[in-house]
């Protein structure tokens, strides 16, 4: 893909990961959930659960046990309680460092912006955080059918600000994200190691070390 850097006109950011550090929310909630099915999850084993929708993040922590639809759902919602616990808790302070400020130069200079999660969470979170005013649309896991690695939620998000694909810029932190980007043809800026995001066009390290000058030209 050849980036033409004037053509740049939006920018859909992720939320747990970039906007703020739900992970450790999602993984304490899971972590509870295995101990008490009696499943062995690490930190390590989180880090496969990243930008993946509920559904298939409880697939992977069973591992193949068979467990019924039934179960699934029960589970399911037993683990987003306990994640609804700490996301209630959330303030300004949970924001990432970095964010607000990149947030309010790109609303300065006029581009779009919107969030693309796949959490279906998304609405309290924002809230919490006070960053809902900001954002011209909000897409989550509610809005299309096929989660990341699917493009279906940047498309969709893309389509609802009224912006080519290849205009839009994504800020992801999940290997799932950045497939998901690229497929969407969109230009793909990683946040996290090189082993996680390292297909992406950008990488940084951290929120705070994104480079605007560097994507924008
Ligand atoms: P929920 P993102 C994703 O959000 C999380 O990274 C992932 O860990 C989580 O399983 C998924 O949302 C679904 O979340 O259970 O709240 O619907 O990174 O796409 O903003
Ligand atoms: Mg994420």
């Amino acid at each position: 893909m050849i980036i033409i850097k004037d053509k740049i006109k939006a920018f859909i950011f992720d939320l747990d990961g970039v906007i703020t550090d739900t992970a450790k929310y999602h993984y304490l909630g899971w972590k509870r959930l295995a101990e008490e099915e009696g499943i062995d999850f690490s930190k390590e084993d989180n880090e496969e659960l990243r930008g993946v929708s509920r559904r298939k993040s409880l697939e992977i922590l069973l591992d193949g046990r068979e467990v019924s639809e039934e179960e699934k759902e029960e589970m399911m919602e037993r683990k987003n309680g306990y994640y609804q616990e700490f996301i209630n808790e959330i303030t300004e302070e949970d924001l990432l460092p970095g964010i607000k400020e990149i947030i309010m130069e790109l609303r300065k200079r006029n581009f779009k912006l919107a969030v693309a999660s796949s959490s279906r969470n998304v609405k309290p979170v924002i809230k919490n955080l006070g960053v809902g005013d900001i954002f011209d649309t909000i897409s989550d896991g509610h809005s299309v059918n096929n989660a990341k690695p699917a493009p279906d939620i940047f498309l969709h998000t893309a389509e609802k600000l009224e912006v080519a694909p290849e205009s839009c810029v994504v800020i992801e932190d999940a290997k799932a994200g950045i497939v998901a980007a690229l497929r969407a043809n969109m230009i793909a800026v990683g946040i996290g190691p090189d082993a996680r995001v390292g297909k992406a066009h950008y990488r940084y390290d951290q929120v705070k070390d994104i480079e605007l000058e560097e994507i924008l030209g």
